[in-house]
């Protein structure tokens, strides 16, 4: 077992929300199962042209803890994940992590976030703290997904830097009172309509730095028009959860 190993008590379930990510799954599971040998995996995967499902079903051949859930067809990142949260819960399990394929979430954080579950009820994988790295990513990203965060935070006023990393941890009562079918499914906006959810609902959320890298291998899924969506999808979560003035 590697440095920093998680040894499992309570029942852990990672969910890997996957389009065109043949490259990575594979590799990604066998690097988790060095932090969280024992957790459970849910690969959602909608129907990639890659072959994406055909690998994880090479991989759960000799690993049993694997569940794949392959569906029709692109229903976006944020849909994805809510279908895995919803398999995890009904599997029993007591954390739940959601992280993306490509090896922006690095596996070795892991046991971190669980462990900081001991403090909070969700916890999130920023990029913007103060410790926090991003790697590999150009000047017109960064200043993007900053400005896209402090907009989030201005309108909604979590209190937390990163709203749009998908590397998260989530105590089983958080998602069990979720109101799922409130959610708009649609673009980047599921984690902060997610995140707004819980904490209307008065959990504890927090924060650990991250070192997000950016995807090395496979085709981005993101699209200018989901880029623009936020912005206007944001000032929507801030009418239904708050109200506008
Ligand atoms: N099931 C499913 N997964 C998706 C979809 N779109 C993206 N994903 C997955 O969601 C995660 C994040 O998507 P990325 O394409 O990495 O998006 P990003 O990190 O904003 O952009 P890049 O890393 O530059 O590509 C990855 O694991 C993707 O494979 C989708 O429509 N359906
Ligand atoms: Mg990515």
């Amino acid at each position: 077992m590697a440095e920093g190993t998680i040894e499992q008590e309570r029942r852990i379930c990672i969910i890997i929300p996957c389009f065109n990510e043949a490259e990575n799954i594979a590799q990604l599971i066998s690097s988790i199962r060095c932090y969280v040998p024992l957790a459970s995996i849910i690969v959602v995967d909608d129907n990639s042209p890659d072959g994406t499902a055909d690998v994880v079903r090479g991989v759960m051949k000799r690993d049993a803890c694997i569940d794949l859930v392959v569906r029709e067809g692109k229903g976006g990142r944020g849909s994805a994940s809510i279908e895995g949260m919803k398999r995890a819960l009904d599997e029993g399990a007591d954390i739940i992590i959601e992280m993306d394929a490509d090896f922006s979430h690095n596996p070795a954080e892991l046991p971190l976030l669980i462990e900081a579950l001991g403090e909070y009820d969700m916890v999130v994988g920023s990029r913007y703290l103060s410790s926090s790295r991003i790697k590999k990513w150009g000047i017109t990203r960064r200043i993007f997904s900053k400005i896209a965060n402090l907009y989030a935070r201005f309108m909604l006023g979590i209190p937390i830097t990163d709203y749009t990393n998908g590397y998260r941890a989530y105590k089983r009562e958080v998602l069990e009172a979720v109101d799922f079918d409130r959610v708009v499914r649609a673009g980047y906006v599921v984690l902060s309509e997610v995140a707004m959810d819980i904490f209307s609902k008065g959990f504890k959320i927090g924060e650990i730095p991250t070192y997000f890298v950016n995807r090395q291998r496979g085709e981005s899924n993101l699209s200018l028009d989901e880029i623009l969506s936020a912005f206007t999808s944001i000032l929507d979560l801030r009418r239904r959860y708050i109200g506008l003035l």
